[in-house]
Order: structure tokens, then sequence, then C-alpha cells
């Protein structure tokens, strides 16, 4: 049995009111993915996935960080299903390693990594937690992605597969399930900018793998409503505004290509049956007959991801005509430099609604820093809560404005393996002491908590 999470009778905190015009039924969340807190990377018969091989290329992480050992959370998740039972969580969103559950991405399941799984939804429905499956946060199985990956036709069929063994082993209990998180940024960042795996700079494999990743999606959709009568079922993308870095004509063009790429390229596809026209253009050599029906398969609910604006300008030396670019100096910034700017995610609520007229659960948000502990470990992280308490509020704006926004996940739980950035760049409302593995609750975790709790008695202080 795991003790209750000491740190949560922390210094007290700031406490949001209850946010009234929130629906009674609005779900309080946290999030996470495989490959960023798990570890277990080599047992059990885990699989390798192209994050394991990108990570232990040399140059490639922050400080020659890997995900072999990240959180442990495969070994420690009973005591981070305790973390969020006493935060007061709703929900839990997390994701299926593919090459854990199938090591050779088709073929013959592993029953030790299915059997993972197993205990972690169990005890999160133990918890009072609702499961919440996200079937693909880029750890694709290694085995695939030497078959052609996602720039292969093919790999809408593997993914199919895949949903399928997930839906079979995990549907009985899980009634929330999303395909792809941020296809946006894992084609854009592996088959343009490098800074993913596969790192290739191909126009042919990066336009053919944005298709082939909506195809994927509409192959699962049908599979897991086939599968999962009355599962509820959507799409996480990253939405983000896309800024000129100067108001040019060239890096207004630059910034509009990008907003192609990063906003739209899956969620007008896979929701509205078309790809922006640029877009349609570059990607029609793929596009077999009947494919955009295949692609636009009913779903309930769009996650979306918003941390801040991000910045393009014209880069006539890249393959794309753009290049991604840091916020202004003379913004307001967090620690990592990202833009801090609440109106900006009102209003893509605002525009994600008007657009897609599908329920919304903003499915991450949350404010990265490099921050060090006291001597006993514990973070008053007060720039987070300041951070997450205005992105709420502007929640809350966009709901009176009419926005139907059901739901907020903070990404993160805990401190995580930030992909390129390593493991200095810590997202968590819980600090990880690496070394020791220790969870300790910073004050954002208090501030969660209180601010769940008020919303849950509807207090209006
Ligand atoms: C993303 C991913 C997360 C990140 C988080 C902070 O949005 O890039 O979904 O895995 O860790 O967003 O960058």
């Amino acid at each position: 049995m795991v003790s209750p999470p000491s740190g949560f009778d922390g210094q007290a905190v700031p406490v949001s009111p209850g946010r009234r015009l929130l629906r009674p039924d609005f779900v309080w969340g946290v999030s996470t993915s495989s490959y960023q807190i798990e570890g277990a990377a080599r047992e059990d018969g885990r699989g390798p996935s192209i994050w394991d091989g990108f990570s232990h290329q040399p140059g490639r992480i922050a400080n020659g960080d890997t995900g072999d050992v990240a959180c442990d959370h495969y070994h420690r998740y009973a005591e981070d299903i305790a973390l969020m039972r006493e935060m007061g969580v709703g929900a839990y969103r997390f994701s299926v390693a593919w090459p854990r559950v199938l090591p050779e991405g088709r073929g013959i399941a592993n029953e030790r990594g299915i059997a993972f799984y197993d205990r972690l939804v169990d005890g999160l429905l133990a918890a009072g937690i609702e499961p919440w499956v996200c079937l693909y946060h880029w750890d694709l199985p290694q085995a695939l992605q030497d078959r052609g990956g996602w720039a292969e036709r093919d790999s809408a069929n593997w993914f199919a597969d895949y949903a399928r063994l997930v839906a079979s082993r995990l549907g009985d209990r899980v009634k929330r399930f999303a395909t792809f998180n941020e296809p946006g940024v894992f084609t854009l960042f592996g088959y343009a900018f490098g800074w993913h795996p596969p790192a290739v700079d191909d126009a042919a494999q990066h336009h053919a793998a944005i298709h082939h990743v909506n195809l994927a999606h509409g192959a699962a959709i049908d599979v897991l409503r086939a599968y999962l009568p009355g599962v509820s079922l959507g799409t996480i993308c990253n939405m983000q505004p896309v800024r000129p870095v100067d108001p040019t004509p060239a890096d207004c063009a630059a910034a509009a290509l990008l907003d192609d790429y990063w906003n739209r390229a899956f969620a007008d596809p896979q929701i509205r049956g078309a790809y922006p026209a640029v877009l349609a253009e570059r990607i029609a050599p793929f596009v077999q007959d009947g494919d955009m029906e295949r692609i636009r398969r009913p779903i309930d609910w769009l996650g979306i991801n918003h941390y801040s604006p991000i910045y393009a300008r014209a880069d006539a030396g890249s393959r794309l005509g753009f290049a991604w670019s840091d916020a202004p100096a003379e913004v307001p910034r967090s620690p990592i430099g990202w833009q801090i700017d609440p109106d900006a995610f009102r209003n893509t609520l605002l525009d994600a609604c008007d657009r897609y007229r599908l329920p919304i659960y903003v499915t991450e948000n949350g404010a990265g820093a490099e921050e060090s502990g006291d001597a006993a470990g514990a973070v008053n992280d007060v720039e987070r809560i300041d951070y997450l308490s205005r992105y709420l509020d502007a929640l809350e704006e966009a709901v009176l404005l009419g926005a139907d926004v059901r739901g907020y996940f903070v990404w993160s739980l805990l401190d995580n393996f930030e992909w390129g950035a390593g493991y200095a760049n810590r997202f968590g409302l819980v600090r990880v002491d690496y070394p020791t593995q220790r969870r300790i609750p910073k004050a954002s975790a208090r501030w969660y908590k209180a601010t769940i709790a008020a919303q849950v008695r509807g207090s209006v202080p």
C-alpha cells in the first residue's frame, strides 16, 4: 500500500476563486506521456522506439539525457496515482508506449507490457481518477521506422492494428481515447527541422507523413468505434497563433505557411475534411480516391495543447521557406523564453470553437522553468501559479464568450524528459529529484489542489 504523499501540507498558497462559469462536470486533470516519464526502456519486453535511438545519438539532447529511466513511472506509478488523488484531479491523460505493447510494432503482443497498463488503469479507477488514453505521443516502434515509418502508406494499417490491440485490452475500463498527440509538432520537427526523429529534411517524406498520420487517425477512429460502443474519441492538436517576427510581407507569408503546418494540417482534414490550400497542393501526390473520407471520421471532442504564441520568419535558404523564431525579447516571457499571453489562449479557444464546432478539452497547458529546489527539494513556483491562474482566467473568459470548453489538463503532473531540452526544463506540479526519484509537490501542486477543491465545492468566496 502506498503511503499518502507528503508535501501537500506545505506553505499555504493563494487560492483561485471557484470558477463560476465552468460546467459543474468540468474535467480537472493532469497530462504526461510514455517516453517522457516511464523509463524501463528495455524492461519486460519493451522494444525500442525512434526516441530511444534518437536520444542516444550524441548531441541530440541537452546534457546527453535520455528517456532510459526518466521518472521511473513504470515502477512508481502507484506513488504517482497517490499524488493525483491527493491533488483531487478527476482525470489523468497518459499515452501508451506502442513498442511496450508491440515490440516490433506489429504482430505478437507483449503481455508484460500490456500488464503494466492494466495495473495503471486499475490503480487509477480505484483512486477515482478517469484514465484518458492517447495512443501516440511520438514513440513510434523503431522496427516500423525501419519499414519507412509514417512516410509509408501502410503505417495507417499498422496504427489501426495497434489501436485494435489497445482497445481489446483496455477498452473495458477506458472510455476516453485520443489517436495522436500534436502531429503538427512531430511531423514538422521530424521531417523538416531535424529536431525530432527520424530527423530528415525531405519534402516527399514530410508531406507523405502528414497524410499517412491523418489516414492512421481515421482508421483508428473506425476501429475504436467498432470495438468500443459508447467510447468518447478525440484528437489532440497543438494550437497556437503564429506571428511574424517583423511585419514584413516575407515574414507574414512565412507565418501563414507555418500556421498551415502547425495548426491546420491535421485538425482541418480530420474535422473539416480538407487540407489548407497550400498543403493540399503539396500533399496531392499522396492522396488516393476516398482518402479524405477515410480521414474525416466523426469524433466527440478536440483536445487543444496551448502554451504561447509562436513566431516565424522568412528563410529563403530552407526547404519550406520559413524558420522558427524565438519570441521577441520585449514581450513577457516565461523562464524558458515562451511568451506569456493569456489573451492569445482565449482567442485560440474561441477560434477553434468557431472553426471546428466540437467540445474542447485543454489537454495541455503549463509553464516550464529550469528551477531548483531548496535543501529539502521544495519549490515555491509562484511564477507557474501566476501563469496557470491567468490562463485559467482566460479559459473562463472564452467560456463566457461562448466557447464550449469542458476540461483542463495541466502539463505536467511530474517534471519529465522535455525532449531536446532533456531534464533541465521542468514543467511539473511535482518536482522529481532524479538521483533519488523522490517526488516533492511544488507550491503549484498545492495551488491546483485548492483550485480544484474550490471549483468542486462551487464556492465563490
Ligand atoms: C508538446 C508535448 C509535450 C511537451 C510539453 C512541453 O506539447 O510538445 O505534448 O510532450 O513536453 O508540451 O513542451
